[in-house]
């Protein structure tokens, strides 16, 4: 059977490449002639993949911008971006592209399924609809599921094969084949009853994950006017062997799903005229965190009678979460802007990042190396991403005030160092 991936991304790759490991002819097909270039130089420029580039799976693996060889295809993922319009809703142009060209192409009794992230509904309107024109029928004409992706970029323990695999069908016959196809290469596939369950699923995972960092973010924020360290609390509640599951405190939340799944959320819901309060709270709480980081910024340097205003602040970390390279939605990029906004002079050092660009179109100069005379002339230091690579030590020798907003010097027991969620000492 041949397989098709559209969409060559973090999602799209790894899972073409899967099937061509497997043993399947696969056709990666993406609008880029750039990204279809490098991948036909056997380049990869998704970390994870390189060990999935094999000889083997190249040996099987075609990428390709024409979207013709849809029509030698017995089954096609669709692996696209779903982002957010200006005014924060859906954006499904990207699967309205693809799916016009499966129109245009597919075969008959092919399969058709749909990953990315949207809100219930999509697959069985949008998706349908789009083939229905010449009297196309799923479950008959070809066959349609949706079934969510749940790659966790620089996740070692859990990969393609070991992550239990939800998939959602428009008719029995259509989830049958889904879950055959899906079965070639994960270990549990996890058949629901419809395309709208697995939609549904994939946003209450999200949503569960955004509301509770929402929620500990303001935890956080309590804990700073009680006089207790939120970070020993969480450890403490976290002993708690049933029922319990911990979130921590951060700076905001970045990355190209948690900020922007609960609004596929919302969005339906409204046009279903239910308000969903939490999505609401959640998000503004946790958009609100950048704010929080620079006032508690403000704090520490007034502690020194400085003021944000021409104070040298070293920045540490633009990326969205530890040891990776992307900064999209980093929280990093908006305290930023506001530290730039007061007028602080600023670096950044992020050794995963390069090319950073902040929303107000700025670009951060990157500090050299940490080197300890370098860091004495900071005025403080903003720890935002936890990177291992990060020499913790020489930052608390430096003596430089440290505002620490991921807990990553828990083994310090340093003057110099303020976390979020805990009362500024003195
Ligand atoms: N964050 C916190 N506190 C937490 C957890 C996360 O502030 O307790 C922040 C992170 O710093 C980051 C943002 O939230 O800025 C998102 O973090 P994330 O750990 O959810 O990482 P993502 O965005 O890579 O989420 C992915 C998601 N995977 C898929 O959508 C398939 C998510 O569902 C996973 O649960 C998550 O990875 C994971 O567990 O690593």
């Amino acid at each position: 059977a041949r397989i098709g991936v559209v969409g060559m991304g973090y999602v799209g790759l790894p899972l073409a490449l899967e099937f061509a490991g497997a043993g399947f002819a696969v056709t990666g097909i993406d609008l880029s002639e750039d990204k279809v270039a490098r991948l036909r130089r056997g380049e990869c420029y998704i970390p994870d993949v390189q060990e999935k580039m094999t000889a083997a799976a190249l040996a099987r693996f075609e990428a390709t911008t024409d979207f013709a060889a849809i029509a030698g295809l017995d089954a096609v993922c669709i692996c696209v971006p779903t982002p957010l319009t200006r005014n924060q809703e859906p954006d499904l142009s990207c699967i309205a592209s693809a799916v016009e060209q499966l129109g245009a192409y597919l075969k008959p009794g092919a399969l058709v399924v749909l990953e990315s992230t949207t809100y219930p509904g999509t697959t069985d309107e949008l998706v349908a609809a789009a083939l229905a024109p010449d009297g196309r029928q799923a479950g008959r004409d070809f066959f349609l599921c949706y079934s969510p992706e749940r790659v966790d970029p620089g996740n070692k323990t859990f990969r393609i094969r070991n992550t239990p695999k939800v998939v959602g069908g428009s008719t029995p016959r259509c989830l049958e084949l889904g879950v055959k196809l899906y079965e070639t290469i994960v270990e549990r596939v996890v058949p629901v009853s419809s395309t709208r369950a697995a939609e549904m699923s994939k946003l209450l995972e999200n949503t569960f994950r955004s509301v509770n960092i929402a929620f500990i973010n303001e935890i956080a924020q309590l804990c700073d006017r009680i006089e207790v360290n939120v970070w020993e609390v969480i450890q403490a509640a976290a002993t708690k062997p049933f029922g319990f599951m911990p979130f921590y405190p951060g700076p905001g939340i970045g990355g190209h799903c948690i900020p922007l799944d609960p609004m596929y959320l919302s969005w339906k819901a409204k046009g279903e005229n239910f308000f969903s309060r939490f999505i609401e709270l959640s998000q503004d709480l946790n958009r609100n965190m950048p704010r929080y980081v620079v006032q508690k910024t403000a704090d520490l340097l007034n502690r020194s009678g400085k003021s944000v205003k021409n104070s040298r602040i070293l920045l540490l970390g633009m990326a969205y979460k530890p040891d990776v390279g992307d900064w999209r939605e980093s929280p990093s990029l908006e305290i930023y802007d506001l530290l730039h906004e007061k007028g602080a002079r600023l670096a950044v050092h992020d050794p995963h990042c390069a090319g950073v660009r902040t929303e107000k179109g700025h670009r951060p100069e990157q500090a050299a190396e940490l080197d300890p005379h370098r860091l004495a002339s900071y005025d403080c230091i903003l720890l935002l991403t936890a990177h291992s690579a990060f020499d913790l030590g020489e930052i608390v020798r430096s003596g430089v005030p440290v505002l620490d907003t991921r807990n990553a010097f828990a083994g310090y027991d340093a003057a110099s160092i303020v976390r979020i969620g805990d009362a500024m000492p003195g």
